[in-house]
């Protein structure tokens, strides 16, 4: 498939998603939300494909929602079209680990699109802010829901109030990014990462990511409940059994993905 507003490419078991719209600083309009809800659904629905790996270019992973095709939105019109959020639950849905390496500005629906991933690898010219107050508006995609809980509150408020940007450093130090590169390396080094996870057990990944996410839904027992069931269909599978077999035979696994 080829898409207008993103390049796709299979490296192995990653499949990696770049959006492209350079003249703009891969602004986000309904054209790129809509492709990359159908790149990311492909590369979920195409068993090969084990990890996901979200970036943009050098210069900005996304500096928001498209301000040219908002703002003359009529309150109906951004209503009823759900403007660039209405496939926004697509990312929600993908059960395989979707990692985005975060270079230049991620901002406004950028930021808000790179926290809808599982984990933020940036780069040192990384730049994070909400700077939808200076424009007249909130943010409207989980700023003001997924920030505070990956900041904090003191710095998701000091952000949305002020517009002002975090550098990559302070988003390291905050948790908001997992680790940090030299902006050359972002990409390799994320690839790599995303390779060392596609070669362990996908049912594995996948059953991380929906206990992790249901930390931060379910009360801590549930969600330890929950934890430990995971857990224990761990050992319905072959790559348990291999797993440990591998470790006291002292060999590496061989994971079958099953
Ligand atoms: N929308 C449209 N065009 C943009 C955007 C944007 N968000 N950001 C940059 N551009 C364009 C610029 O207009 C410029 O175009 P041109 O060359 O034709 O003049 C080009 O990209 C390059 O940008 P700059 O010349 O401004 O580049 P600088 O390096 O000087 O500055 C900045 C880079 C600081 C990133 C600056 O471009 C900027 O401040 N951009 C806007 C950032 C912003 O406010 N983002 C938030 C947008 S609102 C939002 O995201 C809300 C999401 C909520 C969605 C949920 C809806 C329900």
């Amino acid at each position: 498939m080829t898409y207008t507003t993103l390049l796709t490419e299979e490296q192995g078991a990653v499949g990696l998603i770049r959006l492209n719209r350079p003249a703009v600083l891969n602004a986000l309009n309904d054209t790129l939300m809509d492709e990359l809800g159908h790149a990311l659904t492909a590369f979920e629905q195409q068993a090969e494909i084990r990890v996901i790996v979200l970036t943009g270019s050098d210069k900005a992973f996304a500096a928001g929602a498209d301000i040219a095709a908002m703002r003359d939105l009529s309150f109906m019109q951004a209503y009823q079209t759900d403007f660039i959020t209405r496939n926004w639950e697509t990312l929600k849905r993908i059960r395989k680990p979707v990692l985005a390496a975060v270079a230049g500005f991620a901002l406004g629906g950028g930021c808000e699109l790179a926290m809808m991933c599982d984990v933020i690898y940036a780069a040192d010219n990384a730049k994070f802010g909400q700077p939808e107050v200076k424009l007249g508006v909130l943010p409207g995609a989980g700023g003001t829901q997924r920030l505070p809980r990956a900041v904090g509150k003191a710095k998701a408020m000091d952000l949305c109030f002020t517009g002002r940007m975090l550098t990559a450093q302070e988003a390291e130090q905050a948790g908001l990014v997992a680790r940090l590169f030299p902006a050359a390396e972002l990409l390799p080094e994320t690839l790599k990462i995303a390779q060392q996870m596609a070669a362990y057990p996908l049912q594995t990944l996948m059953m991380i990511k929906e206990s992790i996410q249901r930390a931060y839904e379910l009360p801590l027992q549930e969600g330890l409940l929950y934890e430990r069931r995971l857990f224990q269909a761990c050992f319905a599978t072959h790559d348990q059994k291999e797993g440990m077999s591998a470790f006291l035979e002292k060999r590496p696994a061989q994971f079958k993905h099953e």
